[in-house]
């Protein structure tokens, strides 16, 4: 496989700073030799500039940092678009609003290639609010409906050149969800496993069933992976804890089983807040489930095998 790292350093679509350090946490934590050790050519293409911020006003006066965030989604757009075209890019956040850009970037990718496109959310929040439900303004918690196509980013968001069909959307790992967020998501077809369902089900057979169904209609996958899919006493860097997140081992089994799959075909890293971290435990982690996801095994044999 052949990967691209890319930095993302956005930190204005999260309730508090420091998100912004999170490429270099990374980086520091041995992302790329973990990569290139499993075998892979992988290539750190540095980081993202953001694009000029323009005046940007909407009626919503929670909303915090617009200009900036169109500016980063701008930006990122057209980077994710350029990263994709023949690697598989990790992208490295950056708080969760870089997936504006990251998804409709993959997204124009994928219809140029005629692949249906599915995206993996794990995170405790679906992050499906639009410009004007939010209630917090932190644009951290927009980028899924911006990216597939929810109403009311006209005219303030870059036009959308093509949306994330949220019916191939699977939000896994929500615990966190706002009311608006609640209707939006069923109103628009997204698959949600919630912790209660994961919990009654477990998270490999919802796993195989999602997996299934992208190989059944010859999908590419993002994978989305928000710090805060993770427990917090796993993962403590991150600003939005929410208790009741996957474990070690749950968190390590997904990747494992996307890995064996061969699907996934681009990745963001998002939110994770070096300034709360200890002792770099959580980046280190995150490196930890990339090797999973990139073919690090226990044993040198795919779990399916049995
Ligand atoms: N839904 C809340 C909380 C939130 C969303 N994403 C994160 N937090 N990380 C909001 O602010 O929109
Ligand atoms: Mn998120
Ligand atoms: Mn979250």
């Amino acid at each position: 496989m052949r990967c691209r790292i890319v930095g993302a350093p956005v930190q204005d679509g999260a309730g508090r700073m420091g998100c912004e350090m999170g490429p270099s946490a990374l980086r520091t934590a041995g992302l790329v030799g973990a990569i290139a050790e499993l075998g892979h050519e992988v290539v750190d293409m540095g980081t993202v500039e953001r694009a000029m911020v323009r005046p940007a006003v909407h009626g919503n006066l929670a909303l915090k940092a617009l200009p900036e965030i169109v500016a980063w989604t701008e930006a990122l757009t057209d980077a994710a678009y350029r990263a994709s075209a023949d690697a598989m890019p990790i992208f490295l956040g950056g708080d969760h609003s870089i997936s504006a850009g990251t998804l409709s970037g993959i997204a124009r990718r994928a219809a140029e290639l005629g692949r249906p496109l599915f995206v993996l959310w794990l995170d405790a929040h679906p992050d499906f609010h639009t410009l004007d439900s939010t209630t917090s303004g932190n644009l951290h918690g927009v980028p899924l409906a911006y990216a597939s196509g929810q109403p009311g980013f006209d005219g303030l968001f870059p036009d959308l050149p093509v949306r994330v069909d949220p019916r191939r959307v699977c939000a896994f790992g929500l615990r966190s969800v706002d009311p608006a967020e609640r209707r939006a998501l069923t109103a628009a077809g997204v698959t949600v496993h919630d912790m209660r369902v994961i919990d009654e089900h477990g998270a490999a057979p919802l796993m195989r069933d999602f997996i299934a169904r992208v190989a059944a209609e010859g999908g590419l996958l993002h994978v989305s992976l928000d710090v805060d899919f993770l427990d917090p006493a796993i993962a403590p860097a991150v600003g939005t804890t929410v208790p009741g997140g996957a474990t070690f081992r749950e968190a390590h089994l997904v990747m494992e089983m996307l890995s064996d799959s061969g699907l996934v075909s681009s990745l963001d890293l998002v939110e994770l807040n070096p300034f709360l971290d200890e002792r770099g435990r959580t980046a280190t982690l995150l490196v930890d489930l990339v090797a999973s996801l990139m073919g690090r095994r226990i044993m040198d044999r795919p779990t399916r095998s049995f």
